[in-house]
């Protein structure tokens, strides 16, 4: 009973913080996505090919979550946008406290988008809302067409899924059309995208567009 009244207080007092990181980041005129999926799924990848496009038509700042190493936030920088990393040394989340402390090291009066790469994990990050304005869920096709099916808060409470690893679904034995079918039957409103190579370009066709139509609509 007393686990239960814990758990329930932290996560009151973590949307506490979450509604003010997000009055911050909108004074500032900053939309804010959460990227969450499970670790491999590819959001590094996914956030690496569509920085470029992004970055060229409005101002973007990361923050990388992992339990340890800075290494996504070098992958990212690679593309010429900063990103700070945050490491949890153990914890499968972030949580919007720690959101909230990044913002001294982020030009936030020169950001148009933030972007947050979750930690790895397609169940705990779900619970912990940090400020964002979008939630993207990425899910690969190695990952099997039914965890949709299995994992349906992670597909509930999401604006938007990207099924990563487009091209390699048929190496794992997975129809891509079976997986966004499932995903369809959870939540019949999300938006699904899909990424891949393709002829060996990375695409994740509709994206960029999408981030920035929320962008232009940001209240
Ligand atoms: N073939 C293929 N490999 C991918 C794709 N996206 C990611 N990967 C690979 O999957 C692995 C994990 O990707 P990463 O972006 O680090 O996943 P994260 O842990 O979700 O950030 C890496 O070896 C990537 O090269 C994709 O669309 N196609
Ligand atoms: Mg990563």
């Amino acid at each position: 009973m007393s686990q239960i009244k814990v758990n329930t207080d932290l996560k009151a007092l973590n949307n506490e913080i979450a509604a003010q990181n997000k009055e911050k980041l909108h004074s500032c005129g900053i939309l804010t996505v959460d990227v969450l999926g499970s670790p491999g799924s590819g959001k590094t990848t996914l956030l690496e090919n569509i920085l470029p496009e992004l970055a060229a038509k409005c101002r973007v700042a990361v923050i990388e979550g992992d339990l340890a190493t800075e290494n996504d936030a070098r992958r990212i920088e690679k593309t010429g946008v900063k990103a700070v990393q945050i490491n949890t040394n153990g914890g499968c989340h972030l949580d919007a406290k720690m959101i909230e402390r990044q913002f001294e090291k982020i030009d936030l009066e020169n950001t148009d988008v933030l972007v947050i790469e979750n930690v790895g994990n397609l169940v705990c990050p779900v619970s912990f809302a940090l400020g964002e304005d979008l939630r993207i869920v990425v899910l690969s096709t190695a990952e099997g067409e039914d965890k949709p099916l299995k994992y349906p808060t992670a597909m509930l409470k999401t604006d938007a899924v990207v099924v990563s690893k487009t091209d390699i679904a048929e190496y794992v034995c997975v129809s891509t059309d079976k997986l966004i079918g499932n995903i369809g039957t959870v939540n019949p409103d999300v938006k699904i995208f899909t990424a891949g190579k393709t002829d060996g370009e990375y695409r994740a066709e509709g994206l960029v567009e999408y981030i920035l139509e929320a962008r232009k609509n940001l209240k």
